[in-house]
C-alpha cells in the first residue's frame, strides 16, 4: 500500500538513512501526503505542481535528514582534518534530480510517481536553478563538493545566499536583455536556516547602498550578522551527506535604534534593510573584476563569517581545559581560496591568531601560511583582483595593518635573497604604487598561503613561469597543478541516461565513481553491437533535445543533421567570432556552389553576457542576426542552421551536451585557463575541434591526438608573434575571409540596421585584434573539412566517439580531488558508519 521498501536492496538503504520502512506516498502518514497536506493547508485539488515539488522534495530531504545530521555527529566525534572550500559561487543548478540520484532513490520515487498519476517531468520543472555562480568557476566549486561528499571527505562548502543568482538572459530583437534571478520568490526545500549559529561580522565604518554603490559613513563602526542556511551535499551511495553552508547578511538583534535615528524609527528600519541587502545580488561578471565597493564587502563578508564558523568549531574540539591548541590548526583544518576572491581570508586569519588568540607574529604567520591554499583561474590581467588601499584604510583598518606588516617583512626578504632587484621588490610587493595604491589579491593569496594551484597543465605552467614569475622563484614549493574535472554523476549518469546505461551493460557501473574503468571501453570500439548502441544513445539525446525545442520555445531542430556546440560565456578570447566566421564562411561555399556536398548541420550558441561588456553584447546580437539570415536564405535550408538558445544554465547545458555531435573549443591558446564544458562533451561522446588551450590539450592527449581536431597557433606563437601579427594580412591573401567579413561588413546579416556591426570590424581589422582571430580561420577550417570527412563514415566516427569516452576518466573531479587531498590538504576520508 504505497510502501516503498520492497526489496531487501532498498530496506538496507532506508536503514542507512535511519527512516526503517517509512511510507513515502500512498497513505495519508506517507511523507509525501504529509508535506502536501500540512507544509499547505490547502484543498489538495488545488495544488499545483509547485506544490508537488516542494512536497516531494521535501520528502526527499526528510530521507536524508537524519543521515545529514549523523555525518556531522561522525565528524565531531572522530574530529578530522576537515576541508573547507570558500568561493563566492556554488553553481548548483537544480537538486531534486540530482539528490536522488545519488541517495539511489530514484527507482523508488519512479514508481511512487507512477502509482499517483502524477506528472513527473512537470514537477521537475518547478524547481529554479540555483544560479549562484557565473562560469566554469561557480561550477567547479558545484562538482567539488559533489566528489567530496562521494569520496567520504569531511569537507564542506562556505558560500553566500544570494537572493538574486545571475540574471535571467532573454533575446529581444537579438539583443541580451537581463531580467532579476528571483529564484528564492517561492521557499527553496533545500535549506535548513540556523539562527542559533549566528556570527558577527565587524566594519570600521558603517555604509549604505545608494543607486548600486557603496556609501561610507565614516568614524562609525558598524556589525553585520551573518546567518547560515545549510543545504545538502549528497555523496553518491548517500554515505556521506556534506552540507554547503551560504551566509546570508543582516543586521544585529542589537541593533540600535534610540542612538542611530534619534526617534527616526523608519530611517533606522531602512538601514537595517541596507545591512540585509549586502547578499541580495551576485555580481555577473565572469573572468574579469568589477572593482565595485559592494563586491568588496561581500568578498569580506564571506571570509569573516566562515572563518569565525570554522574557528568556533576548531575550539569546540581541540581545547584543553578551555585553551584552544592552536598549533593543531593546520592539522585539523585546510582552507582553499576558490581564486583570490576569498583571499582576505590571510589577514582575517592572521587578526584573528594575533588579536583573539593572542599569538605572537610568528607563530600565526606560519599557521596561517600552513592552514591557507589558492587556486588560481585565470590570467586575464583585467580580471586579476586589486583594491585600493583607502577602502582598506575605512572598513577594514587592522587588515590593512597586518597587510603593510606583510609587505614589509616580504620586501625585507626579497632584499636580503636578491639584493639590489628593486625591479624584482616592486613586482613582488602586495602594494601597487600608483596615483591611487592598490592591494595586490593575488600577490597577498601566494604568500599568505602554502600551496598555489593552476587548473591545467598549460594554464599552471604559464602562471609560474610568466604571470608571477618573480613569486614563483622565491616559493617554488608552493607551486602545483590541479587539472579541473567535473562529476560524472551529474554530466554523464543523469543528464545523459540512454549512453550510462549502455556504458553499465558493457562494463558494469564501476565507472561511477572510478570514472578511469571507462578505460576498458576502448577496445569496444571495434565492437560493431557497441558502436550501435552508442549511436543509438547520441540519437536518443538529440530527438530528446529536438523535441524539448520544440515544446518551449517553437524552434524546429533536425536530429538527424551534425549538432555543432559553443557553449560558454561570450567573451572575445573564447572566439564565438571566429566560429561565426566559419558559419559565414560555410554560407558563402553553399551560395556560391548550391550543389557542394556537405552533411547538413545546426550551430548552437548558447552564453550570456556580462550586463556592462558592450563589445559581448554585440556579439550576441549578430549570432542572432546571423541565425535569422540564414533562416531567411531559401539557399541553404536544410543545410545549415543557426540557433542562439536564450538563458544558457545548468539545466540546459545538462540537455544540450549530451545531445552534441560536436564540441567547439576555440579560446586564443593561453587564455582560457582550464575550461570545463569541454570535458563534459568528452564524456557524453562528442568530437572536439579546439586549439591547444586549457586543459583541452590534456584532453587530445588523453584521446591520441588521431582522434581530436586541433588547429591553430600554439600559446608559444600567440605570444611571439603579437607584436607583429596583422589582421590585414589574412584579409588581404586569404580570399574566404575576405568574402565572410565583406559579407557581414555589407550589413548582409543587418539590412534593417546598417552599420550596426562596425564594431565588429574594429575588432577583427583595424584594431589590430589582441585575441587574433584571422590567424587561426584558415586552419579552423581545414580542421572542420577533416571532421565533416570523418562524418561520411559512421563507423569510423563511432569508433573515435567510443575511443573519446573511454579516454575521459582522467577528467571526473573525484581525480582532480584526490591529487588536492593528498597534495595540499593532506585530507582522508572520514566514513560514516
Ligand atoms: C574562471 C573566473 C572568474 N577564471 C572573476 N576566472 C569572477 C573571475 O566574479 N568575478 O569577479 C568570476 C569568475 N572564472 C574560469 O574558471 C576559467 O575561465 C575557466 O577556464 C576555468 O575552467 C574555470 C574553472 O577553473
Amino acid at each position: 500500500d504505497g510502501i516503498a521498501v520492497d526489496t531487501p536492496d532498498m530496506s538496507k538503504l532506508l536503514q542507512q538513512y535511519g527512516c526503517g520502512p517509512i511510507r513515502f506516498t500512498g497513505t495519508s502518514d506517507a511523507l509525501y501526503e504529509r508535506h502536501l497536506m500540512f507544509d499547505n493547508v490547502a484543498d489538495l485539488s488545488t495544488l499545483g505542481p509547485r506544490e508537488r515539488f516542494e512536497a516531494v522534495a521535501r520528502s526527499v530531504r526528510d530521507v536524508l535528514s537524519q543521515r545529514w545530521v549523523l555525518t556531522e555527529q561522525t565528524y565531531a566525534r572522530q574530529n578530522p582534518k576537515r576541508v573547507y572550500y570558500l568561493s563566492m559561487e556554488f553553481l548548483v543548478g537544480r537538486s531534486l534530480t540530482n539528490n536522488l540520484l545519488n541517495l539511489l532513490l530514484d527507482p523508488v520515487v519512479k514508481r511512487a510517481t507512477a502509482d499517483k498519476g502524477l506528472d513527473w517531468i512537470a514537477v521537475l520543472e518547478q524547481e529554479p536553478d540555483a544560479g549562484l555562480g557565473n562560469g566554469g568557476l561557480g561550477r567547479l566549486a558545484a562538482c567539488f563538493i559533489d566528489s567530496m561528499a562521494t569520496m567520504q571527505l569531511p569537507a564542506m562548502g562556505y558560500g553566500l545566499r544570494y537572493e538574486y543568482g545571475i540574471f535571467k538572459q532573454t533575446i529581444r530583437d537579438g539583443w541580451q536583455v537581463e531580467q532579476p534571478d528571483n529564484w528564492l520568490r517561492r521557499p527553496d526545500p533545500w535549506e535548513v536556516v540556523r539562527p542559533e549559529e549566528k556570527v558577527e561580522v565587524k566594519l570600521g565604518c558603517s555604509f549604505e547602498v545608494r543607486g548600486g554603490t557603496l556609501g561610507v559613513i565614516v568614524g562609525r563602526p558598524s556589525s553585520l550578522l551573518g546567518i547560515p542556511y545549510d543545504r545538502p551535499v549528497v555523496g553518491y551511495g548517500g554515505k556521506t551527506v556534506n552540507t554547503l553552508r551560504l551566509w546570508a547578511a543582516a543586521a544585529p538583534d542589537t541593533f540600535d535604534f534610540q542612538a542611530f535615528s534619534a526617534g527616526d524609527f523608519v530611517g533606522a528600519l531602512a538601514e537595517r534593510l541596507t545591512a540585509e541587502s549586502l547578499t541580495r545580488v551576485l555580481y555577473p561578471d565572469d573572468s574579469t573584476s568589477m572593482g565595485q565597493g559592494l563586491r568588496f564587502v561581500q568578498e569580506y563578508f564571506l571570509v569573516a563569517c566562515s572563518l569565525a564558523d570554522l574557528v568556533r568549531r576548531f575550539r569546540l574540539h581541540n581545547s584543553d581545559q578551555g585553551i584552544p591548541n592552536w598549533s593543531k590548526l593546520p592539522a585539523k583544518a585546510a582552507i582553499q581560496l576558490n581564486d583570490t576572491h576569498p583571499s582576505l581570508a590571510v589577514p582575517e586569519l592572521m587578526r584573528l591568531l594575533l588579536d583573539e588568540a593572542r599569538l605572537g607574529w610568528d607563530e600565526a604567520w606560519n599557521l596561517t601560511r600552513q592552514t591557507l591554499a589558492y587556486t588560481n583561474h585565470t590570467l586575464l590581467p583585467e580580471a586579476l583582483e586589486k583594491w585600493p588601499l583607502p577602502w582598506f584604510a575605512l572598513l577594514l583598518p587592522r587588515h590593512l595593518e597586518i597587510i603593510l606588516e606583510i609587505d614589509r617583512r616580504l620586501t625585507e626578504e626579497v632584499q636580503a635573497r636578491f639584493p639590489g632587484d628593486d625591479g624584482r621588490v616592486e613586482r613582488v610587493s602586495l602594494i601597487e604604487e600608483g596615483a591611487e595604491r592598490k592591494i595586490r589579491m593575488a600577490n597577498l593569496a601566494i604568500v599568505g598561503s602554502h600551496s598555489t594551484n593552476g587548473v591545467a597543465a598549460i594554464h599552471s605552467d604559464l602562471l609560474r613561469t610568466v604571470t608571477v614569475k618573480d613569486l614563483a622563484e622565491m616559493f617554488p614549493e608552493s607551486f602545483s597543478n590541479k587539472t579541473n574535472g567535473v562529476t560524472p554523476r551529474r554530466w554523464l549518469l543523469l543528464a545523459n541516461p540512454h549512453l550510462a546505461r549502455s556504458i553499465t551493460n558493457a562494463i558494469g557501473d564501476g565507472w561511477v565513481t572510478d570514472l578511469g574503468e571507462l578505460e576498458r571501453l576502448k577496445p569496444l570500439a571495434e565492437d560493431k553491437g557497441f558502436r550501435d548502441a552508442v549511436r543509438t544513445a547520441k540519437r536518443e539525446a538529440k530527438s530528446r533535445f529536438a523535441d524539448w525545442l520544440q515544446s518551449t520555445s517553437g524552434v524546429t531542430v533536425d536530429p538527424d543533421t551534425i549538432f555543432d556546440c559553443q557553449i560558454k560565456r561570450i567573451h572575445e578570447y573564447k572566439r564565438q567570432l571566429l566560429n561565426a566566421l566559419r558559419v559565414v564562411v560555410l554560407y558563402n561555399r553553399l551560395r556560391e556552389n548550391p550543389d557542394l556536398e556537405m552533411a547538413p548541420r545546426t550551430f548552437f550558441f548558447a552564453g550570456k553576457a556580462a550586463p556592462a561588456y558592450h563589445l559581448a553584447k554585440i556579439i550576441i546580437k549578430f549570432l542572432n542576426n546571423l541565425a535569422g539570415a540564414i533562416d531567411g536564405d531559401p539557399a541553404v535550408r536544410g543545410r545549415l542552421k543557426v540557433v542562439f538558445l536564450p538563458e544558457y544554465s545548468v539545466s540546459l547545458a545538462e540537455r544540450l551536451i549530451p545531445a552534441s555531435d560536436v564540441s567547439n573549443q576555440i579560446s586564443t591558446a593561453g587564455y582560457e585557463a582550464s575550461g570545463t564544458s569541454n570535458m563534459k562533451f568528452m564524456m557524453n561522446g562528442a568530437l572536439t575541434i579546439g586549439t591547444r588551450d586549457g586543459a583541452t590539450i590534456e584532453m587530445a592527449e588523453a584521446a591520441g591526438e588521431d582522434n581530436f581536431f586541433m588547429f591553430g597557433l600554439t600559446a608559444e606563437q600567440v605570444a611571439g608573434s603579437r607584436s607583429w601579427y596583422s589582421p590585414h594580412w589574412h584579409y588581404d591573401n586569404e580570399p574566404e575571409t575576405r568574402a565572410a567579413l565583406d559579407l557581414i561588413f555589407s550589413d548582409h546579416f543587418s539590412r534593417f540596421e546598417p552599420g550596426i556591426f562596425e564594431p565588429l570590424r574594429q575588432t577583427l581589422l583595424t584594431g589590430g585584434d589582441h585575441y587574433m582571430h584571422l590567424a587561426d580561420l584558415k586552419a579552423y577550417l581545414e580542421a572542420d573539412n577533416r571532421l565533416l570527412e570523418l562524418y561520411r563514415d559512421p563507423d569510423e566516427w563511432a569508433r573515435k566517439v567510443i575511443v573519446n569516452v573511454a579516454s575521459s576518466g582522467k577528467f571526473s573531479s573525484d581525480r582532480t580531488i584526490a591529487e588536492y587531498a593528498a597534495e595540499i590538504w593532506d585530507a582522508k576520508p572520514c566514513p560514516v558508519p
